[in-house]
């Protein structure tokens, strides 16, 4: 999974021509580079980022969505909280939803049990703004993995079959580094949910924390690294930066599990 951000430049609130124009530019160079699913993401529910609107969010993923789905083919994930959006970029074209907030923003579960998409719900303690402050589990995978169960109940009683769902623990997202690393080591513990995972570690701090905190322009090795031990501990999806190189990493993972 390839990250396409839809940040607005400095000339329009999003949705102009530039903006649009370098957003298909990124498109085609992940897929050359092997991409599966591109994750379009509006910085809503980044942490520490100014909250969007829902006008302002809508404004900057429906032209994006529609002008790569006018294009190419390939699968497109929304990661957005908000239901109105989810809905509109389904309609757009977009085939997966990603939330970082699983599903748990007034009228999410309903709107995703009115569509027919696959949904990953990602575990994430506290808020974006103050979840870093000082994150506490029990045991970390343990915790997270009754999250998981909670949200995929929650999921069935709204009406979404399971079959449609995805994991994701969340690293970095109310997470100190060491909770980080329990959960990369651990990874298969989820497995037993019977579910697809998902790992996001591209370039994220717990990389830099490993590298002598390392800042983000230094992180590409690390991160495929982490890559490459989310896959061998059974990670299905990697949402990554820089495609190329992950994707060679991972066909070496997929030749040693496969032949
Ligand atoms: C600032 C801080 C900017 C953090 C961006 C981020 C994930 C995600 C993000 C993830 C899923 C980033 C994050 N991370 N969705 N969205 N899993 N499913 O590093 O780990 O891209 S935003």
């Amino acid at each position: 999974m390839g990250i396409l951000n839809v940040t607005p430049d400095s000339f329009s609130d999003g949705g102009s021509f530039q903006e649009q124009d370098a957003a298909l530019h990124r498109v085609e160079k992940m897929l050359a580079e092997g991409v599966d699913i591109i994750d379009i993401g509006g910085e809503s529910t980044r942490p520490g980022a100014q909250a969007v609107s829902e006008q302002a969010e809508l404004e900057r993923v429906v032209p994006v969505i529609e002008a790569i789905r006018a294009r190419f083919a390939v699968p497109l994930s929304i990661d957005t909280s908000k239901p109105a959006v989810m809905q509109a970029a389904i309609t757009a074209g977009a085939d997966l939803v990603n939330d970082v907030c699983a599903l748990q923003a007034e009228g999410a579960l309903n709107v995703c049990a009115s569509l027919d998409v696959p949904i990953c719900l990602m575990h994430m303690q506290g808020q974006p703004r103050t979840m870093q402050q000082a994150p506490q589990y029990h045991d970390v995978v343990q915790d997270v993995s009754q999250f998981f169960a909670a949200r995929i109940a929650a999921c069935e009683a709204a009406g979404i079959v399971r079959s449609r769902l995805i994991l994701d623990p969340g690293f970095g997202f109310g997470k100190t580094l060491q909770h980080n690393i329990d959960l990369l080591r651990r990874l298969d513990e989820f497995s037993v949910l019977g579910l697809p995972i998902l790992v996001g570690l591209s370039r994220k701090s717990m990389i830099g924390a490993v590298l002598d905190h390392r800042p983000v322009e230094g992180r590409l090795h690390g991160s495929v690294a982490g890559a490459v031990i989310a896959a061998m501990n059974g990670a299905s999806i990697v949402r990554v930066h820089d495609v190329g190189a992950t994707v060679d990493a991972i066909k070496l993972v997929n030749a040693v599990a496969n032949q």
